[in-house]
């Protein structure tokens, strides 16, 4: 079979799952969120990476069915966290342009929070620099409907699109993250710091928050302390851990 009937049956099977890599604090240690990550498991092929099936999904139009269950999932599955008496935290979805320019991400949002009753502010929706390229006004619109909402939004890999600082002001965000090709070589390649501390830099003067992504040392994240980013996400800490696995680390907050 190929692939695309065989992703086409996964949401059906069950054979999506979402991991969650928890967000630290580099001052306390604390986990102050997390990021959802869509995993296939498909039952005749195994494990497929998300770098393998999602730009499938996003050529066949399967991520907008692929996208919504991972919105509604992530949502109910955190407001179980929370029911179970857990500290609660944001969850952070990554959502791809095509379901931003299809304009349907923000009714979808609305109907996954009504649905398991969790507040808008522990939803965070990940989008990347291709969602403010080209005709962005649908995009715009849906953004600023999640914002009103009270959802945040945060820019993933930023630095590796084609970054234009005029997306920063004009468009809604509330964070952005750092991302790992940078951080990769921090502390090894001064173009490379010289980008990281520029882009915190830029944040905090947009009183943007920053995340780091891909920490993987005690040097990268001495280094990214310095120049004052405080939330990381990265191996140093932890992979991204199935629910019930993200569930113990909640209950133990650090
Ligand atoms: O989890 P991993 O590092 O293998 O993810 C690889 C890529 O797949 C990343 O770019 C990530 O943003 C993307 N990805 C993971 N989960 C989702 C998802 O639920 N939706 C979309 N659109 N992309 C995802
Ligand atoms: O594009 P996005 O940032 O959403 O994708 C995050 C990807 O990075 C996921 O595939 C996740 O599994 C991966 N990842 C998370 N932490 C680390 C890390 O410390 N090192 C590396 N190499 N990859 C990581
Ligand atoms: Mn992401
Ligand atoms: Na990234």
């Amino acid at each position: 079979l190929a692939l695309e009937t065989r992703l086409r049956r996964a949401i059906e099977r069950s054979e999506l799952a979402l991991h969650y890599q928890p967000q630290i604090s580099r001052v306390d240690g604390s986990v102050v969120g997390m990021e959802a990550l869509l995993r296939w498991r498909s039952e005749e092929i195994g494990m497929v990476p998300p770098g393998d099936f999602i730009p499938l999904a996003e050529d066949t139009g399967l991520i907008h069915p692929i996208g919504e269950w991972v919105i509604r999932q992530a949502c109910f599955q955190n407001k179980a966290w929370q029911n179970a008496g857990l500290p609660p935290v944001k969850v952070a979805v990554n959502v791809s342009a095509n379901q931003f320019k299809a304009g349907s991400v923000s009714g979808i949002v609305r109907a996954a929070l009504e649905e398991s009753g969790l507040a808008p502010r522990y939803l965070e929706v990940e989008l990347t620099e291709s969602v403010m390229m080209g005709d962005s006004s649908v995009a715009e619109a849906q953004m600023a409907e999640l914002r009103a909402m009270g959802v945040s939004l945060s820019l993933d890999d930023f630095g590796t699109g084609y970054s234009s600082l005029g997306y920063l002001s004009r468009f809604p965000l509330d964070k952005l993250k750092i991302d790992q090709t940078f951080v990769r070589n921090i502390t090894t390649e001064q173009r490379s710091a010289a980008i990281a501390q520029a882009t915190i830099a830029l944040a905090q003067g947009l009183s943007l928050q920053v995340v780091a992504e891909g920490v993987e040392t005690v040097g990268q994240r001495d280094f990214l302390g310095l120049i004052g980013c405080d939330v990381m996400q990265g191996y140093l800490y932890s992979r991204p851990l199935p629910a019930h696995e993200m569930g113990q680390l909640l209950a133990k907050g650090r």
